[in-house]
């Protein structure tokens, strides 16, 4: 029997059953059928949680690209691997094949080798969803060398973070990017964060804008002449299954973002399964990720996951208001796409818009749809379901993080009954647990904890670059020996998972994880700012949105608050990017504290909602006269 593609329900229990009952065989046995390696595992699993040591597929030799591609030439060299559509919808789509790829990948990775680049080298990749930005990573993972791709939506500070965190050797970018009516000057953002990037030796520089950009000798080379003269006869490079594959950067409680490693075989095995089975692919399905991929959704469910199944995967390049709220649907009826998956963001942004937009469009193509990012409430939740699904296509509310490498609790479509805003239950080899306040472990239905996960599976990331006592801190202590997810969820009583949102200090504003300690750190480096605290309050296409109480230093210099609070939100642009800017900023005299130091944030959280009806337990507030001040000042 082979367990790679779940077939009915009572086939998900048995799976499901065997992969808790015996993970080893279970996992083995799919990695050992539907994939190629160049040498098989000793060992399939070796962990200690208590120290957060994971391996999977021990001593097992492969190469991923070679998996993505390679081994599909034979059946389907012609087969669409990748449709690019650009961010204009006049410009003509690009349907690349497998043996496009192949070549192009390969090009592209003696490019690298002849830059110098090496097997474990890091490699920053800041470009926009163009093909190049596909090729580049592909071409880092057919060497061995560590990509890691920085959301080309960051500015310059944040990418000179994530550069020097990893000491990235190359930087490969874009002479800029197209979004909607805009552009954008990625090249000038690169050279701002460089001039403090002392491991950088080399930048590739992709055209797509034309744009008028510096070129810095000796360091600065366009990327299309040098693929032009390469060769495309590249030998993968042979890896340990544990060696990295990536680092993918996600923000923390703290200032300096995590890097997050993902190793080769664990990560593939697991990325490829997940694929299969919540999306339910079949040949000759169009399946379309509107992620990007400088986020995890886009490497595991635009590149890798469809990659490995030798699938076809869109890649859109726009935004979905562009030229108008109907263009991710015209994106479907064009391209027959038949699985979709997207973000309630986004749903919730074009729910608002006239229906029209969506009813022009038949979209009978559709088989699939899917959600991801952050919990899809009810409402949106009907509106996908009803207009873009049309009540006909299953939709899978995908529960997972950057993290986890791929999806852990998930709808099966076709095979798990969907309930709305319910993620359902996990997928195979996945073991979830809710925990108390008291650190224990609550049994049976129709509870609510925090969501733990006790046993590895092979997609969770290993560490975080250069600092394994954070990743073992951030994961590993709060529930002893157990993965601790930062989520909250209720299970109901058919054993459901509903997940409720964040219990740490990260809030996703349009489904992107923002960590609040870096916003205030930016905030703080103002001149005219003493301290500050953020927290997320609802929104009705955000999600949630920040909301700002900054304390002023005593000098009285800033009188004009309209312009402080413009300067502030630019300072947090600067530092972060615009998705981090504040919704709302209110200036107040003083935080509510504990008699330890810490900021009492539930208080502002329930004032920024504007809900004043139980502040809960605040006796250990040293200011306590500090609430009533801030809930009669609140914006
Ligand atoms: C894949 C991704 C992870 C956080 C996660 C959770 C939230 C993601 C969700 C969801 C409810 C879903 N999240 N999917 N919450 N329902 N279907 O988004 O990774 O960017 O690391 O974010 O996103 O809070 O902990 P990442």
């Amino acid at each position: 029997m082979s367990y790679y593609k779940i077939e009915n329900l009572e086939q998900y229990f048995k799976h499901y059953n065997k992969s808790i009952r015996e993970p080893r065989k279970f996992w083995s046995k799919i990695a050992s059928e539907n994939f190629t390696w160049y040498q098989e595992c000793e060992k399939v699993m070796e962990f200690d949680m208590s120290e957060a040591k994971i391996k999977w597929f021990v001593d097992a030799k492969v190469n991923i690209v070679k998996n993505c591609i390679d081994r599909h030439l034979a059946r389907k060299g012609d087969k669409t691997a990748i449709i690019f559509e650009p961010n204009n919808p006049n410009e003509e789509a690009q349907h690349i094949s497998y043996n496009d790829l192949y070549i192009s990948v390969s090009k592209m990775s003696n490019v690298l080798r002849e830059q110098g680049i090496k097997k474990g080298d890091r490699v920053c990749i800041y470009l926009p969803m163009i093909p190049e930005l596909a090729i580049s990573v592909l071409a880092c993972a057919r060497i061995g060398a560590i990509h890691s791709v920085v959301f080309a939506g960051f500015s310059a500070s944040a990418v000179e973070a994530r550069i020097n965190d990893s000491a990235c050797k190359m930087v490969i970018t874009s002479d800029g990017g197209y979004r909607g009516e805009k552009t954008i000057d990625l090249k000038g953002i690169i050279d701002e964060a460089l001039t403090n990037c002392p491991s950088v030796e080399k930048v590739l520089v992709a055209k797509r804008t034309n744009a008028e950009i510096n070129m810095k000798e000796g360091r600065d080379q366009w990327l299309q002449p040098l693929v032009d003269e390469a060769s495309d006869n590249s030998v993968a490079e042979i890896m340990d299954a544990e060696d990295p594959l990536f680092i993918l950067y996600t923000s923390g409680s703290t200032g300096k973002p995590k890097g997050m490693v993902h190793t080769t075989a664990g990560y593939m095995v697991y990325t490829a399964y997940t694929f299969k089975n919540v999306f339910s692919y079949e040949e000759n399905d169009v399946f379309w990720c509107t992620a990007d991929i400088g986020w995890i959704t886009g490497h595991s469910y635009i590149l890798y996951g469809p990659l490995l199944n030798g699938a076809t995967t869109v890649m859109f390049e726009g935004i979905p208001s562009y030229p108008d709220f109907s263009r991710f649907w015209e994106i479907i009826e064009k391209h027959k796409v038949t699985q979709f998956y997207t973000a309630p963001t986004a749903v919730r942004a074009l729910a608002k818009e006239k229906l029209e937009y969506v009813l022009k469009f038949p979209l009978k193509s559709l088989k699939v749809i899917g959600s991801v990012g952050e919990p899809i409430n009810e409402e949106a939740w009907h509106w996908y379901n009803d207009h873009v699904g049309g009540k006909r296509c299953p939709l899978v509310d995908t529960w997972w993080q950057t993290e986890t490498g791929g999806i852990l609790i998930s709808a099966l479509a076709f095979i798990t009954p969907t309930k709305p805003t319910y993620a359902s239950l996990p997928l195979p080899g996945i073991q979830p647990i809710l925990m108390n306040e008291k650190r224990n472990e609550i049994e049976g239905n129709q509870i609510e904890g925090s969501l733990c996960i006790k046993f590895p599976w092979p997609g969770i990331a290993r560490t975080i670059w250069g600092d394994h006592q954070r990743y073992k801190e951030t994961y590993f202590t709060a529930f002893p020996g157990k993965y601790f997810t930062g989520d909250g969820a209720l299970r109901d009583e058919v054993g459901y998972y509903r997940i409720t949102g964040r219990v740490d200090d990260v809030v996703i504003v349009s489904g992107h994880n923002l960590g609040t300690a870096p916003i205030e750190d930016a905030i703080n480096e103002h001149p005219a700012v003493a301290e500050s605290a953020i927290v997320g309050f609802p929104h009705d296409v955000k999600g949630k949105a920040l909301y700002g109480f900054v304390i002023l230093k005593e000098s009285g210099e800033y009188r004009d608050r309209t312009n402080l609070a413009k300067e502030i939100n630019q300072h947090i642009s600067d530092h972060i990017g615009p998705i981090a800017k504040l919704d709302k900023i209110q200036f107040v005299s003083g935080l509510p504290k504990t008699r330890s130091g810490k900021i009492m944030r539930r208080i502002l959280r329930k004032i920024a909602e504007g809900d004043y009806s139980n502040f809960g337990d605040t006796s250990t507030l040293l200011n306590p006269e500090i609430v009533d001040e801030i809930k009669e000042g609140r914006l």
